[in-house]
């Protein structure tokens, strides 16, 4: 099937591309573009010429696939600089989403069309790379500076009708029409000729470079791409010459491209992708319908649970035994959908909409007619199997019975029904309406369909879902506990809490493993006997030092929760340290991330070795989109291939933990 074909309508050739599933700019779409221009340049009876594209969207980028391998094809400079020197009128045809290259190829058209559902962007720099294709010197010439900047530092696309605001369009198609308005259109600007987007002057002010800065220097923070993107909107309002603007694009795209953080990025792009395919799932297994669903507890994961299926218009029966905690959580599911309304988020009436979804109920029986029930209630498994025993008897056969246990054994627990092949585990992460991540734990003997239709239904509810295994932890708690316990023995051996967390949060963590405790709560799980105290955690309780909750844990918090290193803390780490006859010592860095990282890059070569997660990239996934990883570094196996096997084996054997066999066979 030829990727790129061309066919006249009078005096009008029309380039047509279709390389599906995005018309990327495949080699192969390159020179069916170069050989379709100058066809039409050369015909004598063609006046003008439509670029339009066949399937789901206009050219949405480069083939990202491409990248790092051999070259093929016309460059991609040549193939536009054909386009905007042409001697006739070229008009692209928009619909869908022209993004990035395809963008910056609809930039070195002459004029652009587009359908009012279409949207235009350049998210280059989510993939830790700038538009290499001239987008950060011809949008300044055709949207401004300021519109610009915006565009290539954060990446979100416009809407076609704010692209004909900013000049980005020209008009605006039918939304059926648009192969018959772009010819219309192309025809009445023969006598109008070509427009080269290079021969507009820059317009617009430099102040909002240092006001993107500033607003996202905690976003941006350890990255690159932002600040390289800004810096070619600036060249380009530097150099009134295309050329020299667009030498000094492709020098700071090349450093990207080059560098590891794009390769990050642009791993975790299609990691992200594949995490939703599960190995050896029959194509044409069939989904359950979820029409209702049930939610047991409306506590703060309960109710942020219930908050994803209101959102996508999904009905939610939440029950809770006592009215008052049940009222209690129907409340906070609308005092945050108002909080998000008052910035604007979203209107009044939709909050309306949202809870007019939500049916609250003090009685299991009131579930019975749902199609998946998802149980969050308290962290115990007796608990948790009497609730199931209980759903058994009273929800309709072939509903989907799921529990947001965040390490319990949910073979266990669909023990406790006759009907294991519909029972698994849907752990979400708190705050459950925030956190992207959805860990999908396949019991052994959880259906196909049933675990395909979590998958969708994770998806659907605007979910980043992953396939975990039964196990203790399953995939990121599980690499959690790697991280957690050693950070204390660090403590026990003389590192402090801020050195610790600022060895984490220098790496790119949001934060580390003590800021991350006293959010969590330093009492979950502990025994309450402030006489009874075993480890550092247990002192700090014992003094009623709980974590943000009661404003001082392992470190202090003002009424904003800003945390500053705690002197008590400290004290009760030290007397705990004496009494524990330890001696203190000097600790660097470099010893705390080959004692809090490396385990858990070892954790996950055996997650993979015991069959609890499909690949490495889904662990990953994990890390980025459930405790925030930096993606510049790709996630920790992507990170742990960076650093090298052979150096993370040695450090793991010099500090006496055991390596897994598939770590050490690559060291
Ligand atoms: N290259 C290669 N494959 C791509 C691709 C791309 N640009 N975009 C999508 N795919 C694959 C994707 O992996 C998946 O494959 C299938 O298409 C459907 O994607 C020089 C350097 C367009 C909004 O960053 O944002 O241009 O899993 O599941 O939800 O300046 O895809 O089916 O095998 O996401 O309907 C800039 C990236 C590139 C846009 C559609 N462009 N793509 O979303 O489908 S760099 C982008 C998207 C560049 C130039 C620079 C989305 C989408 P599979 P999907 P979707």
């Amino acid at each position: 099937m030829q990727s790129v074909t061309t066919h006249v309508e009078g005096d009008v050739l029309v380039v047509l591309v279709n390389n599906p599933p995005v018309n990327a700019l495949s080699w192969h779409v390159r020179q069916g573009l170069k050989d379709g221009f100058e066809q039409g340049l050369a015909d004598p009876a063609i006046k003008a010429i439509v670029l339009r594209c066949a399937g789901q969207t206009f050219i949405a980028g480069a083939d990202i696939t491409e990248f790092g391998k051999p070259p093929q094809g016309p460059d991609f400079a040549s193939v536009l600089k054909l386009m905007e020197t042409a001697s006739k009128p070229i008009v692209a045809a928009i619909h869908g989403t022209a993004l990035g290259g395809g963008l910056e190829t609809a930039l070195c058209c002459h004029y652009r069309v587009a359908v009012p559902s279409a949207k235009l962007g350049v998210p280059e720099v989510k993939l830790g790379l700038l538009p290499g294709g001239g987008g950060t010197q011809r949008l300044p010439r055709l949207v401004g500076i300021e519109q610009a900047a915006v565009m290539c530092s954060l990446g979100e696309p416009i809407s076609a009708k704010k692209a004909l605001e900013t000049g980005l369009v020209d008009a605006l198609a039918s939304e059926d029409g648009l192969a018959a308005d772009a010819i219309a259109f192309a025809r009445d600007a023969i006598a109008k000729g070509p427009r080269p987007t290079r021969s507009l002057p820059v317009k617009g002010d430099l102040a909002i470079i240092e006001k993107l800065k500033a607003e996202n220097s905690r976003k941006w923070r350890g990255f690159d791409a932002p600040y390289a993107n800004l810096r070619c909107v600036e060249a380009a309002a530097a150099n009134a010459d295309i050329d020299a603007g667009l030498k000094f694009e492709r020098e700071e795209f090349m450093k990207l491209m080059t560098g590891s953080q794009s390769a990050a990025q642009r791993y975790m792009f299609f990691a992200e992708r594949q995490a939703a395919k599960i190995d050896g799932l029959p194509k044409d297994t069939a989904l359950r319908d979820v029409k209702k669903v049930g939610v047991i507890g409306a506590g703060t994961m309960g109710g942020g649970i219930t908050m994803n299926f209101l959102a996508a218009g999904i009905p939610v029966t939440i029950v809770e035994m006592q009215k008052d905690a049940l009222d209690r959580g129907v409340a906070l599911i609308r005092k945050n959908y108002e909080a998000s309304a008052a910035k604007g988020r979203f209107t009044q009436e939709r909050v309306e909409q949202m809870m007019g979804l939500l049916t609250p109920s003090l009685s299991l029986d009131d579930l019975a007619q749902c199609d998946l029930v998802i149980e969050a209630v308290y962290e115990n498994m007796d608990v948790k199997k009497d609730v199931f025993g209980k759903l058994d008897k009273i929800v309709k056969q072939g509903a989907i019975l799921a529990s947001n246990t965040s390490y319990l054994n949910v073979d266990e627990i669909a023990a406790a029904t006759a009907r294991p092949q519909d029972v698994l585990g849907m752990h979400f992460f708190s705050p459950a309406n925030v956190m992207k991540l959805l860990e999908v734990v396949r019991g052994e003997k959880t259906a196909p369909d049933v675990l395909a239709t979590a998958m969708a239904i994770g998806k659907k509810i605007g979910k980043v879902a992953v396939v975990a295994g039964v196990c203790h932890g399953f995939i990121g708690n599980r690499m959690l506990a790697q991280r957690q316990a050693p950070a204390s023995q660090l403590l026990l051996e003389g590192a402090t809490p801020q050195q610790i967390d600022k060895v984490h949060t220098d790496f790119g963590m949001p934060m580390g493993p003590f800021q991350m405790s006293d959010l969590a709560g330093l009492d979950i799980g502990w025994h309450r006997d402030p006489n009874r105290i075993e480890t550092i955690r247990e002192a700090l309780c014992a003094a009623g030092r709980w974590g943000q909750k009661t404003g001082k844990g392992f470190y202090d918090y003002d009424e904003k929760r800003n945390g500053t290193p705690s002197p008590e803390a400290l004290a009760i780490i030290e007397d705990f340290r004496s009494k524990s006859n330890m001696a203190k010592r000097e600790i660097t860095d470099q010893e705390i991330i080959e004692r809090t990282l490396y385990p858990m890059v070892n954790e996950g070569y055996l997650i993979l070795e015991e069959g609890k997660a499909q690949r490495a990239s889904d662990i990953d996934v994990v890390w980025i989109y459930g405790y925030g990883w930096p993606v510049y570094r790709g996630g920790p196996m992507f990170w742990g291939d960076l650093e090298g096997a052979g150096k993370i084996v040695e450090a793991l054997e010099r500090h006496g933990i055991k390596v897994a066999d598939s770590l050490k066979a690559k060291a």
